[in-house]
């Protein structure tokens, strides 16, 4: 499905946007878990978009002056050679397409050429060590490339952040990249139709995850693309609750938020099921929950601002729900994120919507004290005139 071509032609078409420069985008570093053991390997999006490639440690250079690329690896000791297998150049290229190799401690020579020949120096600027809101440390890698291209260039105010470039190129999903992201939606339906079927089978949150984990990989996914959310009744209130590990209740909601990863990409969907019989009260949530969506979909198109939408369906949310005697002053989350390598992917957020961005749409209701929280979201792509829902298939019954 992803070729060497798909990332030489993304390599090439960031090197269009920034002439007479030299890109240096650094992979993840690989991260301690437990004493001599890290954790499984998670690629940044960014730097595999651009190669295809899972090495940790490695940077990509791009020379836009004569379009060459570079990948620079880590030196791989004996024991890494012997217990991680060693690297091939050969495996490299065929998956990149790049043929040029080196030691990431020739950095400086490239940035010292490219320093005589006036290029430009490009990195991604790195997030804060600690990144708030979230409450966790950013992984190294950024950080430590921008502490040595400062050590290096000349003037180092002067290196360029090109994440809104790449940003965008993300944003916007190539032929190749939808067909991944409807396949992981394709897989994401049937295993939650299998799953619903047999829903009075599971006394546990638990147990569905795990059917799920199982109907996933059972369908050649890569699993779950998040940590999946499977909350009955009040846990469902929490918006990223996931230790889904409480009993199924009767009488209670039961919230999923699941999605399989196909090639890397992600799909991102959110039903709300009955576990016994729905009350009027649920019903009626359920349905106002349904009618916000449809006001949501209904706004998405070609050159409307995410953060008017946003401010236009919290309007309507806050009407919605009133009539039902709920009060909203500040909606906890957004309605809509791009979705792609990453689930909540990059993009531009505020500049105008362009086609081809892949989005959520996933209004939801949070009522701690009812012991009720429902969620639903569809994915979808933007077209010439409004949007096509990749997972109409899903049905949204309670
Ligand atoms: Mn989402």
């Amino acid at each position: 499905m992803f070729n060497s071509n798909f990332f030489k032609n993304n390599r090439e078409r960031l090197a269009a946007l920034l002439p007479n420069s030299l890109i240096c985008i650094p992979a993840h570093v690989s991260l301690q878990e437990s004493a001599d053991l890290p954790y499984k390997f998670r690629q940044d999006s960014n730097f595999w978009y651009l190669t295809g490639l899972n090495a940790p440690d490695a940077i990509l250079i791009i020379d836009t002056s004569k379009n060459s690329s570079t990948l620079l690896l880590p030196e791989q000791n004996e024991y890494q050679k012997e217990w991680d297998g060693a690297q091939s150049h050969a495996d490299f290229k065929k998956i990149s397409g790049i043929g040029t190799y080196g030691a990431v401690s020739e950095l400086s020579n490239f940035v010292k050429e490219a320093e005589k020949k006036n290029l430009a120096i490009c990195h991604l600027a790195p997030l804060p060590e600690r990144v708030e809101p979230y409450g966790f440390y950013a992984n190294p890698a950024r950080k430590m490339l921008e502490a040595k291209l400062r050590e290096l260039v000349s003037s180092p105010d002067e290196i360029i952040d090109v994440r809104k470039e790449l940003g965008r190129l993300r944003q916007v999903k190539q032929n190749v990249e939808i067909q991944a992201i409807q396949r992981a939606i394709d897989i994401t339906a049937d295993t939650l139709e299998e799953v619903k079927a047999k829903l009075g089978d599971f006394n546990n949150e638990k147990e569905v995850e795990n059917a799920i984990t199982a109907g996933f990989f059972s369908r050649n996914s890569q699993g779950h693309a998040y940590e999946p959310i499977i909350a009955g009744g009040k846990n469902a209130s929490i918006i990223h609750y996931n230790s889904n590990s409480e009993a199924l209740i009767g009488d209670e909601l039961l919230l999923l938020d699941v999605g399989a990863k196909v090639n890397g990409y992600a799909a991102d969907i959110s039903r709300t099921w009955t576990i016994g019989k729905p009350t009027q009260r649920q019903q009626d949530l359920y349905k106002a929950v349904l009618e916000l969506q449809d006001f949501a979909m209904n706004q998405l198109k070609p050159g409307i601002k995410l953060r008017d939408y946003q401010e236009k369906t919290e309007n309507e949310a806050k009407r919605i729900f009133k009539k039902l005697g709920v009060n909203i002053d500040r909606y906890p989350h957004g309605f809509s994120h791009f979705l792609g390598l990453d689930v909540h992917d990059a993009g531009l957020y505020d500049e105008p919507l362009v086609e081809n961005s892949v989005l959520t749409v996933e209004p939801g209701i949070y009522l701690p004290d009812e012991g009720i929280g429902i969620r639903i979201e569809d994915n979808v792509v933007i077209t010439k005139n409004g949007i096509k829902n990749l997972s109409e298939s899903i049905p949204k019954l309670l």
